[in-house]
């Protein structure tokens, strides 16, 4: 079981329809079992004073982040759509981060990079567990080998103390094994 408090933060990465349907645009194996996992963890979290945060991937319907516009993924989470919409059997007891609202690509939910100039940005996702003293953060959701990877691995290089719950997180797998690879480069900076 894992431990909440009111230092710690559960980050619930995109577990939007897009992700997270058997139907999404791009859908996730296994991505709804994520929901029911989660819940029990929102429900921890909330009852020990944990901020419980939730990323959505939000795009313009046109981004160099979709093939059709130079980038590697088909057509998925744009804005206001029913794909971008988190699951609806989703708690959401917490605010929301959104990512991507712009030109940018990345993964992190912390971080956003600008595809043509490499520039990076924050999404406000640090500056909010800072203001609520947050030094834990535990991270769940969708999907393993892209966001749930890049936003754990921000949050070490940013000095929180992380831990990814397996069991809440399904990976993208576009090469067999990808979920499986992101998890040991997870554990290695700790
Ligand atoms: C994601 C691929 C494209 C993710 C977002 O949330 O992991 N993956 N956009
Ligand atoms: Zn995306």
């Amino acid at each position: 079981m894992t431990s909440y408090d009111t230092r710690t933060a559960l980050v619930v990465v995109d577990v939007q329809n897009d992700f997270a349907d058997p139907n999404g645009a791009l859908s996730v194996q296994g991505g709804d079992e994520v929901v029911p996992v989660a819940n029990r963890e929102i429900e921890q979290a909330a009852a020990a004073g944990a901020l419980v945060v939730y990323t959505q991937d939000w795009h313009p319907p046109q981004t160099p982040h979709f093939a059709k516009y130079g980038g590697k993924w088909p057509v998925h989470c744009v804005r206001d759509t029913w794909g971008a919409q988190l699951h609806p059997d989703l708690k959401v007891v917490g605010p929301r981060i959104l990512n991507g609202t712009g030109e940018e690509d990345g993964y992190s939910g912390f971080t956003v990079i600008h595809p043509v100039t490499g520039e990076t940005s924050p999404t406000g996702l640090e500056e909010l567990l800072r203001e609520r003293g947050v030094g834990r953060v535990v991270v769940l959701g969708l999907a393993t080998d892209y966001c749930v990877k890049e936003t754990a691995l921000d949050a070490v290089r940013l000095g929180f103390d992380t831990l990814v719950l397996r069991e809440g997180v399904r990976a993208v797998d576009v090469e067999p094994g990808d979920g499986d690879r992101a998890l040991e480069e997870m554990a290695a900076p700790g």
